[in-house]
């Protein structure tokens, strides 16, 4: 409540915060959460938590009156509708010339994302994290990381022969007729649920669409397990719908933090001031960036390093899709999960999940999200006159990473005599170059703070999502942000507390 005084603040619910918060209630230490979007335990007036994909509503986006699908078009209909202004699952945050998806609730990006967990390969860590120690990263923080998340992998010989994973059959197919390493990615989502499904013994989700805007089955996401665990020690509190605007040095010691509490419209019903011994920033790379970029300029946090909102980065994401011949039908049904890449990486800097389209209908498309490697790093700044933190990324940095997913499907292309698709993203639009899931960096781990997360200048606030990573982690994000809160966390608690 407003006027309180607790040991530790987390700001955000995410995969940063949320072992942060485990961590330190197993450690005796009185935990309180603060998150910006809702705490998505409710069923709506469908009886379900969370909107299918195939039907966005009033539940799929934050603060939107109209939803901004990453693919826009289909066979040259626009897919975009209206929709109630809410504080749902999903931002599509414009930073002008790069749209960055988040999710907004508790558990963050779990609620929303592709649940792939992807353990970057041990040669290219010291690209990722420079600065960290790698084999107590792949001996220890990995391992544990995967543990908790509960991640597990596809019984291939299921794969092999459901139509569910026809799509991703025909990727492999494709992917290993041109010579590419074609892998087998691990997932959060429980595959023997999956297979309940399709064995129709248990509710569908992601063979019904589920996944985007939540999933109501199947999926663990932190809510599951980190968070449940937290909760479960009684020293952590939820606060959903507050949202921190500041945080400054209080005057008898600590933080004063100022928090809103929003309504469903996103409108601000209190204002709360609570005093904090510790500041953990886990609100996400954008949120904890922007969150800190302002606190410096505005005279909050001015002693705050330099290196705070420089070092951003999209993970190189770029989404296309190929047009496939009439034999190569990718299946009406295409489980919403995907469990598959194609690793051109070294030869060509690219990494490409293998992605379904779950419009319930035949598409003849192969679709791909490409991670790649990209020399662009972004950075935040304040606007005073706006009064708005701004980004200055630049649309046409994303040529690099086509250029880089051209070194998988050009080839792929050639080998099959097929042509990309020219409607997903705009009429004869082949790249998706207009958005990222994967926002990385703005805190970066040895730059903005030291090595362990602990910001320069300000005993006491630490980041611990996203923000630290520089940019991109060559595979998909949430493992390692995990794996590098363990061990920051862990370190923190031995000699800080
Ligand atoms: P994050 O999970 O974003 O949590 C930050 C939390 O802080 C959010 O709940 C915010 O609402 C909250 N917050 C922000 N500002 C404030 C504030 N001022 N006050 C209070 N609360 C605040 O951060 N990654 C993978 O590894 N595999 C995938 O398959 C995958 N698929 C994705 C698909 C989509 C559509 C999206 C959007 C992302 C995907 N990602 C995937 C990325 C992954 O979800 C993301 O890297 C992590 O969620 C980031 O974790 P953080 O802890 O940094």
């Amino acid at each position: 409540g407003n006027g309180a005084h607790v040991p530790v603040l987390i700001i955000g619910t995410g995969y940063g915060g949320s072992v942060a918060a485990l961590r330190l209630a197993q450690a005796g230490v009185p935990v309180h959460m603060v998150e910006m979007g809702m705490a998505w335990d409710t069923p709506g007036p469908d009886g379900k938590i969370f909107a299918n994909t195939r039907t966005p509503d009033y539940r799929s986006y934050w603060l939107r009156t109209r939803t901004k699908q990453p693919i826009v078009n289909f066979l040259g209909f626009p897919l975009d509708k209206d929709v109630p202004r809410y504080t749902g699952i999903l931002d599509a945050e414009d930073f002008g010339e790069i749209l960055v998806y988040q999710g907004r609730g508790v558990g963050g990006g779990s609620l929303v994302n592709g649940g792939m967990a992807v353990t970057p390969k041990r040669a290219r860590f010291s690209s990722v994290l420079p600065s960290v120690n790698a084999a107590e990263m792949y001996d220890v923080y990995y391992p544990r990381a995967n543990a908790e998340l509960g991640v597990n992998e596809i019984d291939v010989s299921w794969f092999d022969s459901t139509p569910a994973y026809q799509y991703s059959r025909v990727g492999r197919k494709h992917a290993q007729r041109s010579n590419f390493d074609f892998l087998y990615v691990p997932n959060v989502y429980d595959f023997d649920y999956m297979e309940q499904e399709a064995a129709g013994t248990v509710p569908k989700s992601a063979l019904a669409a589920e996944i985007l805007y939540g999933n109501n089955h199947g999926k663990k996401s932190l809510q599951q397990t980190y968070l449940a665990r937290a909760k479960a020690t009684g020293l952590v509190t939820i606060s959903a719908l507050h949202r921190v605007t500041s945080v400054s040095p209080a005057s008898g010691g600590g933080y004063t933090v100022v928090i809103e509490q929003l309504d469903t419209t996103g409108g601000v019903t209190a204002t709360k001031t609570v005093t904090a011994d510790r500041v953990f920033f886990a609100a996400g790379s954008v949120g904890t960036s922007k969150l800190l970029v302002r606190m410096r300029a505005t005279g909050k946090l001015p002693n705050l390093s330099g290196e705070v909102g420089k070092g951003w980065g999209d993970n190189g994401n770029v989404m296309c899709g190929r047009a496939n011949h009439l034999w190569d039908p990718t299946g009406a049904l295409q489980s919403s999960i995907p469990t598959a890449g194609i690793d051109n990486w070294d030869d060509g800097g690219a990494f490409a999940e293998v992605a379904p389209i779950p419009t319930g209908i035949e598409t003849w498309a192969s679709f791909y999200l490409s991670i790649t490697d990209t020399p662009h790093r972004a950075e935040f700044t304040w606007n005073a006159a706006a009064g708005r933190v701004e980004l200055n990324w630049q649309a046409s940095w994303k040529q690099v990473s086509i250029d880089r997913a051209k070194s998988i499907f050009d080839k792929i292309n050639r080998k099959e005599g097929t042509i990309y698709r020219t409607d997903l993203f705009g009429i004869y639009k082949i790249w998706g170059d207009h958005l990222t899931y994967h926002p990385l960096g703005g805190a970066v781990l040895g730059k903005a703070t030291d090595n362990y997360g602990r910001l320069h200048g300000y005993p006491g606030l630490y980041a611990i999502d996203g923000s630290l990573i520089p940019g991109n982690t060559t595979v998909n994000p949430f493992v390692t942000i995990t794996a590098l809160a363990e061990r920051n966390i862990e370190k923190i608690i031995a000699t800080d507390l």
